[in-house]
């Protein structure tokens, strides 16, 4: 074990407990301010967690000024975001005014926020359990950069979760735990917050001790930090035994409720219980009210020399958990009381707090308010000389050339699913930069979503080497899953939570190690929804990555409608930071996945996801390409109306034979029908919604594109639109020039079936288009 040793470990110790009040004082204040001092305008609560923020302060204090060294990233519990403002306002990186307008616009954000905060902030977190999951997956990803000579493996630093203890419930905490063995997750520290109490309550005493089992099977450390040292020199002293033994039998309500009720309720139960063992009535006596309420919460992770030995003592790779013993709320009037989550301190109780620690009134943003000269630049210097004061800012990593076209799959019948397939394989076979840059990944899907043909030509990811046993046996296999340090594929099992979580570290690698990877992950399109608040998770923080979902919609018709995407066109449409497409034809797949690729490396680009399909169609000649630019920016007229025809067919992926059909039928009865291939409801919606609002914020009130493709037809003209899936993703598209339109599209569970019986049973066939077209133009 490492000892401190200049300055004298006492003198560290003792100025990190200041900090840690300091800590305290600042997160309490913010929260206050926000609730009771900033003018309110709207009668709502604004909110802020005091008793999460203090369960964690030692805590942090210890991590962030003794343990952190700068390669170190962490992902802050959400509810104690006020202590990281804190921390780097004492850096000197977070400015007064942002603490003051703490959950005001622009203030500091509820939960630290990669995007938003003006601090430094290395996960995002506010969904519990996924921003303590993502640092094992950047773990690897930094594993991976190592593997790949892209980083060097003494800058290696440490990925760390500060967590509640509320958020070992959450399923993909465990997901990730066994997908981190797998891979031989190291360099991964998760520090509980163990306050055993949640938002409702008191969390279950039966949990005690299985957490251990659970992590130390999957190979991690773990280091209990119950006691502090006051409380370990007690049970030192006659009488101490039966204290430590008492403690150990509490169970959690009652230990909350008696930190609630203060030293002397402490004295009477301990008397009560107790006090007839010997000299424990002497021990007790030895303590007045208040020393002994101090000493009965001198938990492990309120004590800084139990923390920092701790940290000391883990200074190996192995992924370690500590489990922090805390009182929620501890040093606050809220300290035990089961419904303090949310609670706050009153005025007159922040007003004794203040005056306790000497913060003259009108002081209480100082930074280090109520202390002397001399202690105050002993602090200083303590920040100015931690790791974390040194920690270098986040690179701008270059941009991977994209070559200017991707070369278009051949063949006359191809599905979407199998020409990105085919995109990715020439890419790997190509000797572009691009190519070294893809990282792939999927929940045990690679094959069944073409991903094989990559992984073949580039080889599986594995910090250690394996042979592929059946290759070498000579048994004939398609898959060739050589797995090496150099390999370009993650493969992981069915868990999509934690291929979202690889896929939004994987694209964050450019600001967190200085390197760009460009992340390509498959899932079958209905499951996204099986990950969606991780994808929802990644998309916040910016990170950039090429989702493919597939195969989707009816499509899978003969796996059921169990497997057959419905809402997943409005998924990509709501979700904020992504830019979905779902291509018809195997050169608009190629066209988007190059657009993709630059886009995810652009300053104000974003995430791309592309839903595809398995089904074979025949392909369309063109005469140019001048098709390309509309296709990019959402839409393109396939049959290009005649001026002012009164009506179009507009329709997206895979039902582009049964339009074209539908097209052909009417042709004659609807002259100079126009027929739309809208690439991405996605980007025609967000480029009408800019538009009208235009009007108001100042911006270029150009029209839309769907605006200008919709010009083409007469006003009032019929629309029908189409698509394998939600038909509420197309639907609007009415609106824009006030026309009338007949939606068709899958909105009800599907059926097993093959593909004429089903496109027949959800009105998606040529048969349904065109009554959809008669009926637009029938009195009603
Ligand atoms: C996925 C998700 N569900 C629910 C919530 C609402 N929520 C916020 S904190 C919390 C419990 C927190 O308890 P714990 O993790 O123990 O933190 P503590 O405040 O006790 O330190 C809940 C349920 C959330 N933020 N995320
Ligand atoms: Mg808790």
């Amino acid at each position: 074990m490492k000892t401190v040793i200049d300055p004298s470990r006492r003198e560290i110790v003792e100025t990190l407990e200041q900090l840690d009040t300091q800590l305290l004082w600042l997160s309490s204040w913010m929260i206050h301010n926000a609730n009771h001092v900033r003018e309110k305008r709207d009668g709502l609560k604004v909110g802020g967690h005091q008793a999460s923020c203090a369960s964690m302060t030692a805590i942090m204090a210890a991590l962030y000024f003794h343990a952190l060294g700068p390669n170190d990233k962490v992902a802050v519990k959400p509810h104690a975001g006020p202590v990281l403002h804190a921390i780097h306002y004492l850096l000197g990186n977070q400015s007064l005014d942002r603490m003051q307008r703490f959950r005001g616009l622009g203030g500091v954000q509820s939960y630290p926020s990669r995007t938003k905060d003006a601090i430094p902030v290395d996960f995002s977190t506010g969904s519990v359990g996924l921003g303590v999951a993502v640092t094992a997956f950047s773990s690897l990803v930094q594993d991976y950069l190592i593997a790949h000579g892209r980083m060097k493996a003494d800058d290696a630093g440490r990925m760390i979760a500060l967590m509640g203890d509320a958020e070992l419930d959450e399923g993909n905490i465990y997901e990730c735990l066994i997908e981190g063995y797998k891979h031989d997750l190291r360099n991964c520290w998760w520090i509980v917050d163990y306050n055993r109490q949640s938002l409702d309550a008191t969390t279950a005493d039966r949990m005690f001790r299985r957490f251990d089992d659970i992590f130390e099977t999957c190979g991690w450390r773990v280091v209990t930090l119950k006691y502090g040292k006051r409380q370990q020199a007690a049970f030192k002293k006659p009488g101490g035994k039966a204290l430590e033994q008492w403690i150990d039998g509490c169970p959690n309500a009652e230990f909350a409720a008696l930190t609630y009720q203060g030293g002397a309720a402490w004295r009477t139960r301990l008397m009560t219980d107790i006090g007839g063992k010997s000299h424990v009535q002497k021990l007790l006596e030895s303590y007045d009210d208040d020393a002994l309420a101090k000493l009965m919460t001198n938990l492990g992770g309120h004590c800084i020399e139990s923390l920092i030995e701790a940290f000391d003592g883990a200074q190996d790779d192995t992924p370690t958990l500590f489990i922090a013993y805390t009182v929620k709320g501890h040093g606050l009037p809220l300290a035990g009381h089961k419904d303090n989550h949310s609670g706050m301190m009153n005025p007159a109780q922040m007003e004794g707090f203040r005056k306790g620690l000497g913060i003259a009134e009108g002081q209480e943003w100082e930074k280090w308010g109520g202390l002397g000269d001399n202690l105050a630049a002993r602090l200083q210097a303590l920040v100015d000389n931690s790791p974390i004061a040194r920690k270098p800012g986040e690179g701008q990593a270059g941009t991977v050339p994209v070559p200017a076209r991707f070369p278009v799959p051949e063949g006359m019948e191809q599905s979407t699913q199998a020409a990105f397939g085919r995109v990715l394989l020439d890419l790997a076979k190509s000797g572009e930069p691009l190519a070294d840059r893809i990282v792939t990944t999927a929940p045990d899907v690679t094959q069944t979503t073409n991903l094989g043909a990559f992984v073949n030509q580039r080889g599986l990811f594995r910090r250690q080497e394996l042979a592929d046993v059946f290759q070498k046996a000579r048994i004939p296999s398609a898959q060739k899953w050589a797995q090496h340090a150099a390999g370009q594929h993650i493969e992981l099992g069915i868990a999509e939570h934690n291929f979202f979580l690889m896929l939004t570290s994987l694209g964050l690698a450019a600001p967190h190690f200085g390197t760009r990877l460009l992340p390509v992950g498959t899932v079958y399109d209905p499951f996204i929804a099986r990950g969606l608040d991780a994808l929802n998770y990644g998309c916040y923080q910016d990170s950039r990555f090429l989702l493919v979902g597939t195969p989707s919609g009816v499509t899978l018709a003969a796996e059921g409608g169990a497997h057959q995407s419905i809402n997943t066109p409005l998924i990509g449409m709501g979700q904020p930071n992504l830019t979905t497409f779902e291509p018809a034809f195997a050169d608009e797949v190629a066209l988007m996945m190059r657009w993709a690729f630059d886009h995810m490396q652009q300053p104000g680009g974003s995430s791309v996801y592309l839903r595809l399909t398995t089904r074979q169609i025949a392909q369309v000649a063109r005469a140019g390409n001048e098709w390309e630019e509309d296709a990019l920016k959402g839409g393109y007229w396939l049959r290009r109306p005649a001026a002012g025809a009164d009506a179009a067919i507009a329709f997206c992926g895979a039902v582009a034979p049964e339009a074209l059909a539908a097209w052909e039928e009417l042709a004659d009865d609807l002259p100079g029908l126009g027929l739309l291939n809208v690439t991405s409801p996605d980007l025609l919606h967000r480029g009408w919604s800019a538009r009208r609002a235009a009007r108001w914020n100042g911006s270029a009130a150009t029209p839309c594109h769907a605006e200008t493709l919709l010009s083409a037809l007469a006003p009032g003209a019929g629309l029908v639109t189409v698509l394998d899936g939600s038909p509420g993703a197309l639907s609007w598209l009415g609106g824009v020039k006030g026309m009338r339109v007949s939606p068709l599209g899958t909105d009800r569970f599907g059926q097993t079936g093959d593909l004429p019986d089903l496109y027949c049973t959800y009105r998606l066939d040529a048969e349904a288009i065109a009554d959809a077209a008669a009926e637009l133009f029938l009195d009603n």
